[in-house]
């Protein structure tokens, strides 16, 4: 693990505002664990579950604990849990209010909340990033911003963005993989009155589904390989909202689903067996400007899709799957075995009236201009030192103290992003929703240029993205207060594809 004796090292080298207990450690939570495998990862699973049989788990939203002019308060507590996933079986997993995805917590543009993290867990540190989010870098969950077992801390998020599908997960350092994949994961949906005014489908009509992949034991614990060497963590068993494979009875007229996919490593290529088309209506950050018609669904991990499904030509008492096709060259298709094929099975069952429309224009987007970038940063994605050595960006692993970059307030830069694997990477910036000015060289399709926060960069390939940095600065002597950008394949991540960087005045 060269990266966490780097870090302890580093941290107590530093500035030493930073006390990062020596608890920290992977052992000891689940019992169950698989060593570092080539290939895909994963696999060696001794469960079988039910396909298309449990029904699908939708969240609960969580209403806040107190609310004044000024915001709305929400408390999580972060829990160990023993939940039957695989049934006749018991999964230990960690989670917010002690469920796994955690509660959906939907709030509204521009209105302030403070959602209060209290690890309540039984031995490890925390921090809480909600990814997608555009607020203060004292509350965006550092990875070494850490809450101690029996401590809280107040995330204090202004919502002053562009409304959109978010989500909040686990984010500490060299534990990002592990805590995540043991359920450190929840929805957090912005909205306003304009997108309530468009007529969307609405209410029960409008799902959030998170796809995960996981490996379970026969006694149903959690095997998590940390296969950093290769394309991270590859689970043998697709959960959607934390049930296997799970069927959702469905009314014959449109949905909104708001499709994240919440796994640690692995790629989808989400087709409908029907061939309906997907009608994607908005990305990571928020509402495409117009609606765009797609065959498949490719996400890698932290992406989402905001999209229509159509069932009003399914027959009442007949079904639609969706299916993972995999991708060609995608990050490992059908790795670590098992069915990864079978997602979720919609079965339509009643005749409604649909009373939603899919509007032609949906929220006009502002265009940002490469004639207002003050400068173009280059970042390389590497690994120099082959197949055990950590991954790079700019030639370094990640190293808390260091900081790459410090954008000046309020300008837009241009970065340019240069991936020298032979692997996907997804790259996750914090802060900003950007635009993805180009894929190796060419503009990209439509569903691809709107607001992006992790985007897929290709192998031995180069992406532009432009941003504009406004509203919140960093603190120059405070590490911690570093915006991140990562690897969203949490393995890789864990093993040093990440880096920090400021905004300054
Ligand atoms: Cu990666």
């Amino acid at each position: 693990m060269t990266t966490r004796r780097k870090f302890l090292k580093g941290v107590g080298a530093g500035a030493g505002a930073l006390l990062i207990p020596p608890t920290i450690a992977k052992a000891g939570r689940r019992g169950a664990r698989m060593p570092g495998g080539g290939g895909g990862g994963g696999g060696g699973g001794g469960t079988t579950a039910p396909v298309f049989e449990l029904p699908l788990n939708i969240p609960p939203e969580l209403q806040p604990v107190s609310s004044s002019a000024s915001h709305d308060l929400y408390v999580i507590s972060q829990e160990n849990a023993a939940l039957e996933i695989i049934p006749g079986t018991t999964t230990d997993i960690l989670g917010y209010q002690g469920m796994t995805p955690g509660p959906t917590l939907r709030v509204d543009a521009n209105r302030r909340t403070i959602v209060r993290q209290v690890n309540n867990t039984s031995n490890t540190h925390t921090t809480t990033h909600l990814h997608g989010g555009h607020m203060d870098p004292h509350f965006d969950g550092h990875p070494i911003d850490l809450i101690a077992p029996g401590e809280f801390k107040n995330y204090d998020y202004s919502n002053k963005q562009v409304p959109a599908t978010l989500w909040y997960h686990d984010h500490t350092m060299d534990l990002t993989g592990d805590q995540v994949y043991a359920g450190l994961a929840g929805f957090y949906l912005i909205e306003d009155d304009f997108e309530r005014s468009l007529g969307l489908p609405n209410g029960e009509y409008e799902v959030p589904l998170v796809v995960q992949d996981r490996t379970f034991a026969a006694d149903g614990s959690l095997i998590y390989s940390d296969n950093f060497q290769g394309m991270g963590d590859f689970g043998n068993t697709i959960l959607v909202n934390g049930t296997p494979y799970p069927r959702f009875e469905v009314a014959n007229r449109k949905y909104r689903f708001r499709i994240l996919n919440g796994s640690n490593a692995r790629f989808y290529n989400f087709t409908l067996s029907n061939g309906g088309r997907f009608i994607i209506i908005g990305t990571d950050g928020g509402l495409l400007d117009a609606p765009v018609a797609v065959n498949a669904l490719n996400m890698a991990p932290a992406e989402r899709y905001d999209v229509i499904i159509d069932f009003s030509n399914v027959p009442v008492g007949q079904s639609v799957t969706m299916n993972n096709t995999g991708g060609g060259g995608m990050g490992g298709g059908g790795g670590g075995g098992g069915n990864t094929f079978d997602i979720i099975r919609f079965d339509v069952a009643r005749e409604e009236i649909d009373g939603s429309i899919v509007p032609q224009t949906l929220r006009p987007i502002e265009r940002l201009n490469p004639a207002d970038s003050v400068i173009t940063r280059r970042w390389t994605f590497d690994r120099r030192g082959g197949r055990n050595t950590p991954w790079t960006i700019n030639g370094r692993p990640y190293d808390p103290e260091f900081v790459a970059a410090m954008v000046k307030l309020g300008t837009t830069e241009i970065w340019d992003l240069v991936n020298m694997t032979g692997m996907f990477h997804p790259i996750h910036i914090h802060d900003i929703q950007f635009q993805i000015l180009d894929i190796n060289g060419r503009t990209p399709p439509p569903e691809l240029s709107g607001w992006k926060d992790t985007f897929q960069l290709p192998p031995g390939g180069r992406v532009r993205v432009i941003g504009r940095y406004d509203d919140y600065v960093s603190d120059p002597n405070d590490v911690s207060t570093s915006y991140m950008m990562h690897c969203h394949i949490l393995e890789h991540e864990d093993h040093a594809m990440m880096v920090n960087w400021m905004v300054v005045e």
